[in-house]
């Protein structure tokens, strides 16, 4: 009758634990955003794109980049790294797999305005900070 609880406690801390995000998003996270608005026939990925960042050996070229996006609105950040990796966008939770040497579009926007961070999941590196209004 004792052992109950016990249990319960023991398997809430292990979830507690996991910390960042987990992985057992990461498999649905490849999806790409729904379609741009009308408006933005012809090249909607560039129209989106709020930066670039070069990611060497798991770290960000110059340091941590500061986005400031807009709620709801399209975001594209171009990501080329020299190490295959994957990159975690908090907030809604996407984890992307970035081929070592291959720039690759990542989805970073976001449905709330707030700070979310963008993270390295190969070195757990901070890559940017996304400042959404
Ligand atoms: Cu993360």
């Amino acid at each position: 009758m004792r052992r109950a609880p016990m249990l319960l406690s023991v398997l809430t801390v292990g979830v507690l634990a996991s910390g960042c995000g987990g992985s057992s998003a990461t498999k649905a996270s490849t999806t790409p955003a729904p379609s741009a608005p009308a408006s933005a026939v012809g090249q909607p990925t560039e129209a989106a794109t709020v930066g670039t960042l070069t990611i060497v050996d798991g770290k960000p070229e110059g340091g941590v980049q500061r986005i400031s996006t807009t709620a709801n609105q399209p975001a594209v950040l171009l990501v080329t790294s020299n190490k295959a990796t994957e990159v975690h966008v908090h907030g809604a939770d996407r984890t992307i797999a970035i081929p070592a040497n291959t720039q690759t579009s990542v989805d970073v926007s976001q449905s709330a305005p707030g700070s979310y961070e963008v993270e390295d999941h190969a070195s757990d590196e901070l890559l940017v900070q996304l400042r959404v209004s």
